[in-house]
């Protein structure tokens, strides 16, 4: 019997639109004996006309996972599990383990007096602190300690362990790793500290003491690495940063008070492959919809809303973490009259720009809102 082959045809000119004849189907036989194929076959499938991410919106509510990522501290030990993470599946994406586009996330928990073995990998990693205190990292020598909402980067290559003091208590932070994305360009290495720890090299929080102050840059100071020097960014000059601009600005129609995390020596996203911004909708505040390319992967820092993606309406609170795939139009909604609500947000824009990919597009009808669907 003739095997089945796939025909993706449409019927317009200029793309492909061949019908299968028995003569035809034997030929695409012949073909697959030699792992060649006809472009006309799959042309249309790989050839979208715009970008089709498979990739569902989701959102993954703190609430119900809370529990849950709790309760993996009595079921392994970071010892045993290398890091103890419960990551998010997009129902898309669950071959690659991607909670959207090639972004994967995790929440991972440890208790005081617990750590995370030392290892460097080609993946590059943000955390994003959720709950508790005493957490820090080790990035190459240079402990950050972590609070609320603060988040640092552990860049590709380096040395990176986590932990909670003895005198802290439980954390839970979310992780975000451009993993999928090493693994599609197929560049993944991974390494285990040959002591499984690695000393402290420098004073806790020089990077950000010394790169994170507005405006002034350390004289002397060189920098030529491909990501930010200031690896730990905190919660409280980002909200005072955001508060500002507000002040003397009425942001963007499309995501309110926006401020990107940069990497002060160039002004560019914190690592090649990752960025990260935070944004403010005043209260009452209602965005306009529109689309770009790139993966987005938002976390709530503050707040509660509604966020409308491809006319689905996703309706979030704090600490709760949403997902707008490429090129899916999204709104973003303040539910609170009297709060301002805040979105951290991680993506792959900096990859979009580099590889000259972003695009982005206003929702032109309806005044700028999607319809329900
Ligand atoms: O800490 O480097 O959630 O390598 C998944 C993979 C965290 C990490 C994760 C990782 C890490």
């Amino acid at each position: 019997m003739t095997r089945k082959h796939e025909n993706h045809r449409e019927d317009v000119a200029g793309r492909a639109n061949v019908e299968d004849t028995p003569e035809l189907l034997a030929y695409y036989d012949e073909l697959d004996k030699f792992d060649a194929g006809a472009l006309w076959t799959v042309a249309n499938k790989i050839e979208p006309w715009e970008p089709a991410s498979t990739s569902k919106p989701v959102l993954w509510r703190f609430k119900d996972l809370r529990a849950h990522v709790l309760r993996s501290v009595d079921l392994v030990t970071p010892e045993k599990a290398g890091r103890r993470v419960i990551y998010l599946n997009n129902p898309g994406r669950t071959d690659v383990a991607a909670a959207v586009g090639w972004i994967y996330a995790g929440l991972q928990v440890m208790h005081p007096g617990e750590r995370a073995g030392a290892h460097r990998h080609s993946a590059s990693a943000i955390r994003f602190i959720m709950e508790g205190s005493g957490a820090y990292t080790v990035v190459d020598g240079h402990k950050m300690t972590l609070g609320h909402n603060d988040f640092v980067l552990t860049p590709n290559g380096t040395w990176h362990e986590h932990a909670v003091s003895e005198d802290g208590t439980p954390c839970i932070w979310q992780d975000g790793l451009d993993i999928p994305f090493v693994n599609a360009m197929e560049a993944n290495f991974y390494e285990v500290h040959p002591d499984h720890a690695q000393p402290v090299a420098y004073p806790v929080d020089d990077m950000t003491k010394t790169w994170g102050n507005p405006g002034l840059t350390p004289g002397g100071g060189t920098w030529t690495k491909g990501y930010s020097p200031m690896f730990k960014y905190e919660w409280a000059p980002t909200y005072e940063a955001l508060h500002k601009l507000a002040s003397c600005s009425d942001g963007s129609p499309f995501d309110g008070i926006l401020m990107e995390y940069v990497n002060p020596v160039t002004n560019g996203p914190v690592m090649r492959t990752m960025g990260a911004s935070m944004q403010m909708l005043r209260p009452g505040e209602k965005t306009r919809a529109h689309r770009h390319t790139g993966s987005f992967l938002y976390h709530v820092a503050k707040g509660s809303g509604a966020t409308i993606i491809n006319g689905q309406r996703f309706d979030w609170s704090e600490h709760d973490i949403f997902c707008v795939p490429s090129w899916a139009w999204h709104e973003h909604i303040n539910a609170s009259a009297s709060d301002d609500a805040c979105l951290f947000c991680l993506s792959d824009v900096p990859v979009m720009r580099a590889m000259g990919l972003y695009r982005e597009e206003a929702y032109g009808e309806n005044g700028g809102h999607q319809p329900l669907v």
